[in-house]
């Protein structure tokens, strides 16, 4: 078990990390009744604006970060069996970040900053909301030296030995992200601050996008990577198993970290600003990134199967029903990677340079990102806060069922919003609008799919809500764990399951 400086710093930057997820699915409720049409007394495209921005920014900057931030540190110091190295520059990382999203949620609420989160020139937001995007960049930076301090003290300490691997995929996920996350610092202290302090009086939006587009490809493979962690490092234990293979699911991080980072143009196909032959070869890059996922659902499944087999599954697909579905990381590995079935799929039809066309900013692509991202990816993060929960805060998890409920909602929810995403955007709606009423032949064949986009937001604020009080019963009411046991391969609860 780790010492209590690590728990609290995990624990602190996970409640940071979860209340901005529970407080951006409020977000998204609002969005999916706006943006239906069917309310008119809550249609107001500046509202939603900046609601969007704020739930985009929550969960793509602040879910991940903090919850990236808190999961490396427990790692670390758990997979390595040493003390954090330099608690107090974690600290101080952990207060530039969260004073950078302070100094970012100001304008973002008074809807000074409704740029959404990929914030694209021409369209301005204040200073401060750059300022504290790049704050909490820079306070991040503070954590990928810990980690890569920590990975090479461990190195001199133990020569010739392997280092285990979550700190492997945990530093390759440092050194992933002090690379990606330049492009958009770049972009911020050259273009966006100098631009909205009035120092310049215009932009070069061609310039802008493509540094963005250097961060925004690998961005997310830093938000993947911890739930490939999770994948690798949890589920075949909690399955009653054990890993397929230690080499594979190496070869998967290095494969990311290589493949992942010069291939953001596929953002950027109908861009006018970049040749042809630069889209093509990031193209290729696209499809080969999608080598390092598809070993991963194959040493995953693998070690699932032999989990499954060792429980007394037979036959071809016996071992699936043989799993202990009741196990909330081994059920959230499941969900997850359903979902990634179809999230993945997404990403191939996006990534082919011609088909690109027929999606590109209509609402498939938030089709895509919400099933692979906030589905396959966030799931994970859930499972994981239901593994430590109880470590980090010497408490049984206040409810097993109840996890399950929330996991199996959250998966539902999510397939009930995204399918009609992904055919809305077939049939030509496009993203980044408000309210989808502007012609009402359409409007009509779009109708049903917005009810149930409706319907799935719903599920997701219910499922959303019943995690965060999980969490907080399991830290104020559950029942205490003897110090004496081990928690480390016990299930959240410490009975057994399934
Ligand atoms: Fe993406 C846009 C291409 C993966 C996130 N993506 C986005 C945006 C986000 C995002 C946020 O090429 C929007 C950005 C914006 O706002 O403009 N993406 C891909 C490709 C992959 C991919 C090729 N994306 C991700 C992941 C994300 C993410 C991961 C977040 C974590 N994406 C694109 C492209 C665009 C894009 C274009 C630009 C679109 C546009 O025009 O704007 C690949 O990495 C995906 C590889 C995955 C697979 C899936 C294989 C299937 C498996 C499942 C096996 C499971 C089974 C079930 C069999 C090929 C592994 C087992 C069942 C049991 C019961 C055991
Ligand atoms: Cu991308």
């Amino acid at each position: 078990m780790n010492d209590a400086t690590v728990n609290r710093l995990t624990l602190f930057n996970f409640w940071v990390a979860f209340g901005a997820f529970g407080l951006a699915c409020f977000f998204g409720m609002y969005q999916v009744l706006e943006r239906s049409g069917l309310f008119a007394f809550l249609q107001s495209p500046a509202v939603y604006f900046a609601s969007v921005s704020t739930h985009g920014v929550l969960m793509a900057f602040v879910l991940t970060t903090f919850f990236i931030m808190g999961f490396g540190y427990y790692t670390a110091a758990q997979s390595l069996r040493r003390p954090l190295w330099n608690p107090p520059l974690a600290w101080a990382g952990y207060g530039v970040c969260l004073f950078g999203v302070a100094l970012a949620a100001v304008p973002l609420l008074l809807g000074k900053a409704s740029v959404l989160y990929t914030f694209y020139p021409p369209i301005q937001a204040n200073v401060f909301f750059y300022l504290g995007a790049t704050l909490l960049v820079v306070g991040s930076w503070f954590w990928c030296v810990i980690m890569l301090v920590m990975f090479a003290q461990w190195k001199r300490d133990h020569p010739g030995e392997t280092v285990p691997l979550p700190m492997f995929a945990t530093a390759a996920n440092a050194l992933l992200w002090l690379w990606t996350s330049a492009g958009v610092a770049l972009e911020s202290v050259f273009q966006l601050l100098p631009w909205a302090l009035g120092l310049t009086d215009t932009i070069d939006v061609g310039l802008a996008r493509t540094l963005f587009a250097w961060t925004l490809h690998p961005i997310v493979y830093f938000w993947l990577i911890p739930a490939y962690i999770a994948l690798y490092c949890y589920v075949p234990q909690a399955a009653g198993g054990k890993l397929f293979s230690d080499l594979l699911a190496r070869a998967a991080f290095v494969l990311i970290l290589v493949l992942g980072l010069p291939i953001g143009f596929h953002h950027l196909y109908m861009d006018p600003e970049q040749g042809a032959g630069w889209k093509f070869l990031h193209m290729v890059g696209t499809f080969a990134v999608a080598i390092p996922t598809l070993l991963t659902a194959f040493t995953v499944i693998a070690s699932l199967e032999m989990a499954g087999r060792r429980r007394g599954g037979a036959g071809l697909f016996g071992w699936i029903g043989a799993l202990p579905w009741k196990h909330p990381m081994v059920l959230a590995a499941i969900l997850s990677l359903l979902m990634l079935v179809l999230g993945g799929f997404g990403g191939i039809v996006n990534a082919s340079y011609a088909m690109n066309a027929m999606v590109h900013n209509t609402a498939w692509v938030p089709g895509h990102f919400h099933l692979i991202f906030a589905g396959t990816v966030v799931t994970m993060y859930l499972a994981v806060a239901y593994k430590l929960w109880p470590e980090l805060c010497g408490r049984r998890l206040y409810s097993d069922d109840l996890a399950l409920v929330q996991l199996w909602g959250w998966f539902i929810g999510m397939v009930i919003m995204t399918t009609p995403w992904h055919i809305l955007g077939l049939l030509g709606q496009p993203r980044r609008i408000s309210a989808v009423q502007y012609n009402s032949v359409l409007t009509l064949s779009w109708e049903p799919y917005e009810l149930a986009m409706i319907a799935g937001g719903f599920i997701l604020v219910g499922s959303a809500c019943l995690f965060v009080y999980l969490l907080y019963k399991t830290q104020t009411a559950g029942g205490k764990v003897d110090a004496r046991e081990d928690m480390e391969d016990a299930p959240p609860t410490g009975r057994r399951h399934g």
